[in-house]
């Protein structure tokens, strides 16, 4: 039986080009290790099992690059993949490192900056199905602010409405079968960043004129800093059916961006947002928006990048140990054994069914005394996920049964 811990194409990893590619630069220091060329990457992320590499438009063709460049750099870039067995799944611009986006792209004041956005953006997208990808993804990193009075924020929302609209248009026009993900963040690099959670965004694809064109792409750390639950996050972009990807990494909340390792700073939480995707049906990509610590050399890099990976693995692993767990599906059973009273009378409004409900009395005194059974369960994850479960559950199970003779 094949390992369930070593990546698989059919488990969907997949990794940007400047994750694995990250030189180590931060605010208070140069690059620590070279830049990885692109070709280097695909190399390095099939040799650590990865399904699929993404991009912004200038991770593979500088901003400068001639057409014949690119094209000749695009051109090597497909054959590579096609050499390593990745696909390319997603695609994205950079709307923020070159300076003319300091005020931002699609929400800056200068609508000559907002044009060539979306003129820049145009582009990447026909580099992004060109490639194969079929989600493309909008992090508006630099849409912000640190003087309010700069900007009115109705006039970014418009703004942000009318680019993506704009680009929507154009890619039914060009008969591209693209779904858009917006990705959240609620600062860094700007003060305050339009659009800061994946709630915000949710509401805001409800004002758009494609709104089935458009998704969300979460992102654990970003979420993190929020100081919000991811799951319950992505939880809800299920619910709305507009989970159209992810970005997979780790966050200490109350912290800079730090882009971690998957799992690595909070595998309780890693582990509630692996079981809800495994047990969604989410089919789309996992992908690791991360990097590897700066202290790490390329040998470092590889190891983050098969860490992300494993550890996802481990925890899909441990999603299914507790469905096996009887201890705790008794639990749940009891939990959960009073979810569907009274539905036919509240489930949907009928007026028979309020005057009924009307009538009714409730013990409340009662209902409020009951123990929830929390505490247990609580401990039969904590000791699933910290690997004692086997043998501990055994002991606290027969002895709670002896308790209750
Ligand atoms: C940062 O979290 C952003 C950019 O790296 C990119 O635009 C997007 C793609 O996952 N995530
Ligand atoms: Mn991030
Ligand atoms: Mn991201």
């Amino acid at each position: 039986m094949a390992d369930p811990l070593t990546p698989k194409p059919t488990d969907r990893f997949s990794f940007g080009l400047w994750t694995v590619g990250n030189p180590g630069r931060d605010p208070f220091g140069e690059p620590v290790r070279p830049r990885l060329d692109p070709l280097e990457a695909v190399e390095m992320l099939a040799e650590a099992g990865a399904w699929g590499v993404n991009l912004h438009d200038n991770d593979l063709v500088p901003i400068d690059a001639t057409a014949r460049e690119r094209d000749r750099i695009v051109k090597d870039f497909r054959q590579a993949c096609r050499d390593h067995g990745l696909v390319v799944p997603m695609a994205t611009t950079n709307l923020f490192t070159d300076p003319i986006f300091k005020d931002g792209a699609f929400t800056s004041n200068d609508g000559r900056v907002r044009a060539y956005a979306l003129q820049k953006t145009m582009r990447a997208i026909d580099l992004g199905v060109e490639l194969g990808a079929k989600v493309y993804v909008f992090w508006g990193g630099r849409e912000g602010t640190e003087v309010d009075a700069s900007k009115d924020a109705r006039d970014a929302c418009r703004r942000f409405r009318e680019a993506i609209d704009y680009l929507c248009a154009y890619c039914i026009d060009q008969g591209y079968s693209l779904r858009f993900a917006l990705e959240a963040k609620p600062n860094e690099p700007r003060a305050d960043i339009f659009f800061p959670t994946t709630g915000h965004y949710l509401a805001f694809i409800t004002t758009l004129a494609h709104p089935e064109m458009v998704g969300v792409n979460p992102e654990v750390a970003h979420e993190h800093m929020a100081g919000l639950n991811m799951h319950h996050a992505v939880a809800q972009a299920i619910d709305m059916g507009k989970l159209f990807h992810i970005d997979l990494n780790d966050q200490v909340p109350g912290r800079y961006d730090q882009d971690l390792r998957f799992g690595s700073a909070n595998p309780k939480a890693a582990f509630f947002l692996v079981r809800l995707l495994e047990e969604s049906g989410y089919e789309g990509p996992r992908h690791f928006d991360a990097h590897a610590y700066r202290t790490e050399d390329r040998d470092g890099v590889a190891e983050f990048a098969r860490g992300c990976m494993r550890t996802y693995l481990i925890l899909k692993e441990k999603a299914r140990e507790m469905r096996e767990d009887s201890e705790i599906q008794d639990l749940l059973a009891r939990i959960h054994r009073h979810q569907r009273d009274l539905e036919d009378l509240t489930r949907q409004y009928t007026k028979d069914r309020a005057r009924k409900l009307g009538e009714m009395s409730f013990d409340r005194k009662g209902l409020a005394e009951a123990g929830l059974e929390y505490e247990r369960l609580d401990q039969c994850v904590t000791e699933l996920l910290l690997g004692v479960r086997s043998k501990s559950s055994k002991a606290s199970a027969s002895g709670r049964a002896r308790g209750r003779r």
